[in-house]
């Protein structure tokens, strides 16, 4: 730990937990353990000192007085009868499979969910329910202890599963459990014991198509190639506001100033958004684009690179590019002018970012969230590599490349990337990673029959307001039998648990992060242990979750401590196991019990799993191999301000796992879907167009309980070109209704010429008027959740995941 004392207030080091920028921070906390300043770290050497408003405020989210600090129990849930346990699952995860949302988390079959088959387990014979699904009136949460909370979720679940089956428990996991050391490490161990494959998590709100896309392409869906900002002269981004968002799927602390150093060494940054963004104005070239048609742009600026020979000299690659000619042919109609009239893309300006981006000596392509959740997220995440393969980017420097997390093992080859082992019951959508779409979710609570989810349990997301037409998801959660959230905050979801298990704050709680440092864009690693103790009997957010996958598995819930202390030996044990006897790996051939050994006592499991993984990592000591590599207790030690691992290196040949061991540049499945493509061409809908935005001073649903963040102007508002607020009679202020085939919301209006024509914008994450909830800052400045208008119906069809840009909208003014 990094703290030194002065008389009254010391200093302490850590990672910002907040977004995917992993800027280092310096808190100052006085004698109670209050944090109550925040700088940034200069001595991290990934973020220098960078940091944004949200980090700044990090003393106040730890501090906030709604934050629960016990479990809260639904007073309707509170004097049930007890009920029989069940037999353990026992199967025991490895500690190669992050969870968590962000990347995907689930390797494919790590966790298939029980492995079972359909049908496996008996219907029928269901005892009607004690307290019949019904609306409840939200929230009249009390507070409740620990052994009381955990008892009421063994009791409830077991109830659940006996009488409906383990698919009857659906889990979703949300966006900060990919932020969080716990949600990895623990959360995958929990579908594992209920052995459900109602799995749902953020992902298919976000990224999946990304996973999909390199799952296809290189055969590992967590192979997510990163724009090698530092190194780059020509960044073509697209989707993407890092300026506000500070970067996704690419972890870049200081994003604008990584920017802007490409412009001062003489590169250049081309930005394609539909709204002329801070980051486009940033940018060399901003590009205005029609919602929804990236897929389109991007056919045609690979049909451009091979119309115009650009197609770069591919002998680099050693033979590792399958279906070049199957991609050619697939995108010879796709001509620039062809596609100009749907992107409303100029095709001189797409045949001239084809030249550019062929002609520069090191360019990148990069596509965010505003490319993913599309109905074309797949074709598009596809599409971006395959422009930094066809431009000979792919894994070089300055080019897009794949980071080496210091905790992930290089000698663990993964089983190729399939889709669709089973599929939803309702829409008979395809599992994708282990996952089915939240889209979907709704679906499989209101619809009767075996198989119907009557359990949920959350684990840090709020998708009340952050899932596709939130309005029908928010109502069916007022139905399940049981629900138990873990989650700082009693809020718009977790209202409807019976039962809230709050992790300790942020202060209280180590950071490792094992998601995002596999998306850096230079190798590093930084630990953060607690610099607060917690109070006597309050568990760690992985003690929670560890005691939730020992009750998951019909266990009687041990202490939260127990919990971890079990769950985390089998894991080590199962680990290390594997880890002797695989070749290649640093530990090839030795003996499991005496590298358990050596692992440090004083460690908390939690942490002793970390070195564990740090040891087995590319950087690691190999439990004594390399006597000077590393381990957890060097990185805590030696490294307080985090470590830089150097530069991205090139490491196709790591990370390529296809059944060919080739990259399929032209996967077949996506291959049919270009025919959706091409058959939408002449059926581009009219019309307003609906997509998002985000504001830097915001984090999805969730910071806007902080008064620092919110004061000001208001940001939940639609805004609109001023041509179509002309030709619709809205000035500037008024309250506009917003209609789509879900719902309506009403907003204030706010013309301005960064939007195009024909498109409206609106944040989301807002709608903070609900009843029962404790959020009593952003109850006051609560927003219209945007999620009442998205659609639910529209998924992109190969991740499953939710169309957020696009929606077609109407608008009146309200009288
Ligand atoms: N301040 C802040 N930071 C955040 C978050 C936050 O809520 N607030 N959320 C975090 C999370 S969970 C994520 S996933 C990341 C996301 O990080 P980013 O991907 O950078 O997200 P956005 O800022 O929403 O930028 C998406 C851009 O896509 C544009 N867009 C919309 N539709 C289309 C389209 O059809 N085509 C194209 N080309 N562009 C389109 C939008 O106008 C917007 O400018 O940010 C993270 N960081
Ligand atoms: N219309 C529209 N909808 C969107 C998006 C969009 O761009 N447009 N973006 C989508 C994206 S990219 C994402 S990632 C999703 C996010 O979707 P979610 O993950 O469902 O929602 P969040 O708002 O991130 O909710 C975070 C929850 O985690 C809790 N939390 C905070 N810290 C912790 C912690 O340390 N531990 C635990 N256990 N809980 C914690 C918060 O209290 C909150 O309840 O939203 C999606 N929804
Ligand atoms: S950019 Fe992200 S990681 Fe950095 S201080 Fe802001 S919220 Fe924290
Ligand atoms: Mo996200």
């Amino acid at each position: 730990m990094t703290s030194s004392r002065s008389s009254s207030s010391r200093k302490a080091h850590r990672t910002c937990p907040l977004c995917e920028a992993l800027c280092g921070l310096e808190l100052t906390l006085d004698e109670a353990g209050t944090v109550t300043g925040v700088r940034g770290d200069k001595q991290d050497p990934l973020s220098k000192g960078f940091i944004c408003p949200k980090g700044a405020t990090l003393g106040r989210l730890d501090g906030d007085p709604d934050r629960l600090t016990t479990p809260m129990l639904r007073r309707d849930a509170t004097d049930a009868p007890a009920a029989d346990g069940h037999e353990p699952a026992g199967q025991v995860p490895d500690d190669h499979a992050p969870g968590g949302h962000v990347p995907g988390g689930h390797v494919p079959g790590d966790h298939a969910p029980g492995g079972h088959v359909p049908g496996d387990h008996a219907p029928g014979d269901h005892a009607p329910g004690d307290h019949a699904p019904g609306d409840h009136a939200p929230g009249g949460h009390v507070s409740g202890d620990w052994d009381e909370a955990f008892q009421t979720v063994h009791r409830e679940l077991a109830k659940v599963i006996e009488r409906y089956g383990k698919d009857a428990v659906a889990v979703y996991i949300g966006n900060p459990t990919a932020h969080s050391v716990a949600g990895p490490l623990y959360g995958a161990a929990i579908i594992k014991a209920i052995g459900t494959r109602n799995v749902y998590t953020a992902s298919t709100a976000d990224q999946m198509p990304k996973h999909v896309s390199s799952g296809h392409l290189f055969g590992d869906p967590l192979a997510i190639p990163v724009p090698d900002l530092d190194r780059t002269d020509h960044l073509l981004m697209l989707g993407a506001n890092p300026l506000e968002s500070n970067g996704s799927l690419c972890s870049a602390p200081d994003f604008p100033g990584r920017l802007k150093a490409i412009g001062a060494r003489g590169g250049k940054v081309t930005v394609v958004d539909p709204r002329r963004t801070r980051t486009a104005d940033l940018a060399d070239e901003h590009v205005f684009i029609r919602p929804g048609t990236d897929a389109y742009l991007l056919m045609a600026l690979v049909h451009t690179l091979f119309a115009e020979d650009l197609v770069a000299d591919l002998s680099g690659f050693a033979g590792l590019v399958r279906s070049l000619d199957d991609l050619r042919t697939l995108t010879a109609d796709f001509a620039p002018e062809r596609v100009a009239p749907v992107t409303g893309v100029p095709a001189a300006t797409t045949r001239r970012m084809a030249r550019e981006l062929a002609a520069a000596e090191r360019a990148a392509v990069y596509g965010r969230i505003g490319t993913c959740t599309q109905a074309y997220g797949t074709l598009n995440s596809w599409l971006v590599d395959v422009l930094n393969v066809l431009t000979g980017n792919l894994d070089r420097p300055g080019g897009a490349m794949f980071p080496r997390p210091a905790h992930a093992p290089v000698y663990r080859k993964k089983r190729p990337f399939t889709t669709g082992r089973w599929t939803s019951r309702v829409r008979g959508l395809p599992e994708v990673n282990g996952e089915l779409p939240v889209a979907t979710l709704a679906d499989e609570i209101e619809a009767p029959g075996e198989g119907q989810i009557r359990a949920l349990i959350t684990i840090g997301g709020n998708p009340a307001l952050s899932a596709p037409n939130a309005t029908r998801l928010d109502k069916a959660f007022a139905g399940l039998e049981f629900m138990v959230s873990v989650d700082p905050y009693l809020n718009e979801t977790t209202r409807h648990a019976h039962v809230i298990l709050p992790p300790p704050r942020p202060a209280q709680t180590p950071h490792y992060d094992l998601a995002l440092l596999g998306l850096a864009v230079r190798d590093y690693a930084r630990y953060s242990p607690p610099i607060v103790p917690r109070p006597e009997g309050r568990p760690s957010e992985a003690e929670i979750l560890a005691a939730l996958a020992v009750i998951a598995s019909g266990m009687a819930p041990p202490s939260a401590r127990e919990a971890a202390l079990g769950l985390d030996e089998m894991i080590i044990t199962s680990t290390l196991k594997k880890a002797t006897t695989v070749e290649g790996s640093p530990v090839f051939g030795r003996e499991p019990d005496e590298l358990r050994k050596t692992l440090d006592a004083t460690m908390t499991s939690t942490e002793q799993r970390l070195d564990m993984m740090l040891r087995l990592g590319p950087y690691g000591d190999g439990f004594g191999a390399d006597p000077e590599g590393l381990t957890l207790t060097r990185l805590r030690d030696e490294h307080p301000h985090g470590l830089d691992l150097g530069a991205l290196k090139p490491r196709l040949d790591e990370v390529l796992c296809t059944a060919s061991g080739q990259i399929e540049l032209c996967p077949p499945s996506f291959a049919a879907d270009v025919t959706r493509l091409r058959a939408s061409l002449d059926a581009a809908p009219e019309g307003l167009v609906l997509i998002g935005r985000r504001h830097l001073r915001s984090n999805n649903s969730w910071l806007h309980n902080l008064p620092e963040l919110v004061r000001g102007s208001n940001t939940c508002t639609l805004q609109l070109n001023p041509s179509d607020a002309d030709r619709l009679g809205i000035a500037a202020g008024a309250t506009v209704r917003v209609t789509s085939r879900t719902g309506t919301i009403e907003a204030v209006a706010e013309p301005t010429d960064t939007v195009m024509a024909g498109v409206v914008s609106l944040p989301h994450g807002w709608g903070h008027d609900r009843p029962g909830t404790r959020t009593r800052v952003a109850q006051g400045n609560p927003g219209v959740n945007v999620n009442a208008v998205t659609d639910e119906r529209e998924i992109d069809p190969l991740s499953g995941n939710a169309v957020f840009n696009g929606v077609p909208v109407t608008l009146e003014p309200t009288p």
